[in-house]
């Protein structure tokens, strides 16, 4: 395997970008991605085994629980508990936030947010989903970790990444210092480095946004809309319309070609659809770190304040100059959120 760099060597080989890291965040680094192996043998064959369908499960989304969802969650849950590295779990599949008690655990000093597996309505029909999750350091320096430490804005993260199981399984990840992509060679079961250094274009052709919502979009939204549609070889429009419906999906494919994702308000969802702390900042993280753009139409995501487990965001993410231009329009025909 010359020349192959996996995950792990990766990991150890940046630890000496934080001089006072003791390890632990490469170890629960490590934690996430054994998981993600795990999740993703399960992802593969999901056709196969009688782990796909509904469960009668509700989450607290008022969503109904795919199987695999539910097997996913455990997943990532198990391998954090037993890494001993985080001491709280958030988790879109959880009400509560989950407090580690064990002896290992319970001092230790990250909070980890997760959507264990994003875009689970495409279980079903064989189309690409995710894992997003984000890193923070307990505020708290003594006794049991709180709500308090979980409850904390996105320029606090540590690190964040997501996992997209679609062609071929990738976890991208940044710790701040830029971001970086491992393929999984299934052969050895290794993520490998295969996208070092990740930057997302500028400027774009794509726009992601479920155009099924027009008549609820702000007027914004919908004069971006018409926008990204004029013929103008100048600006290289009519753009390219692509929504697969799992935003790690959207935002991978945006990354690396360049283009806008949008989950505005609607008058359905008057705060947004998708989740502050593990969807909205994990992505704006990252996004930010790959030279990009992540705001609510107005403001940036990273400097929302956090209020709940579960609150939900509007979120404008890519390319920077689409993001820019989205943004003057929900400031030319919207009123502030
Ligand atoms: P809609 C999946 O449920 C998800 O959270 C994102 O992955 C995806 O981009 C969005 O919701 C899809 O929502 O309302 O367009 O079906």
């Amino acid at each position: 395997m010359s020349g192959v760099k996996t995950l792990g060597q990766f990991i150890i080989e940046k630890q000496a970008d934080f001089p006072y890291a003791k390890g632990e965040l490469s170890r629960l680094l490590r934690d996430l991605a054994i998981a993600a192996k795990i999740v993703n043998r399960e992802v593969n064959k999901a056709g196969l085994m009688d782990i796909i369908g509904d469960t009668e499960d509700i989450n607290v989304q008022g969503e109904t629980q795919k199987k695999l969802d539910v097997y996913a969650n455990e997943q990532f849950i198990s391998a954090l508990k037993s890494g001993g590295e985080c001491c709280i779990v958030v988790s879109e599949e959880n009400d509560d936030y989950i407090y580690i008690d064990s002896e290992i655990s319970r001092n230790a000093k990250y909070i980890v947010a997760i959507d264990p597996l994003d875009g689970s309505s495409n279980i079903d029909v064989n189309v690409a989903v995710g894992t997003v999750f984000s890193i923070y350091r307990r505020k708290s320096t003594e006794g049991k970790a709180t709500l308090r430490d979980a409850l904390q804005k996105g320029t606090e993260q540590v690190a964040a990444g997501y996992i997209v199981y679609g062609a071929s399984t990738m976890l991208v990840y940044t710790t701040g210092v830029g971001v970086n992509g491992f393929t999984l060679d299934p052969s050895i079961g290794e993520f490998c480095l295969s996208h070092p250094q990740m930057k997302i274009p500028k400027d774009g052709k794509i726009y992601s946004i479920n155009e099924g919502n027009y008549k609820r979009f702000p007027e914004g939204v919908k004069k971006y809309i018409k926008y990204c549609q004029v013929e103008d070889d100048a600006t290289n429009r009519p753009y390219t319309s692509r929504y697969i419906g799992s935003m790690v999906a959207d935002l991978h494919r945006n990354i690396i070609k360049g283009g806008i994702f949008i989950y505005p308000t609607t008058a359905g969802s008057p705060r947004g659809k998708l989740r502050l702390v593990y969807e909205c900042n994990p992505i704006a993280f990252i996004i930010e770190q790959a030279g990009g753009r992540a705001t609510n139409g107005f403001s940036r995501i990273l400097d929302t304040e956090v209020d709940s487990l579960h609150q939900r965001s509007a979120i404008f993410v890519g390319s920077e100059n689409m993001v820019l231009l989205a943004e003057k329009f929900m400031s030319e025909y919207s009123e502030d959120i």
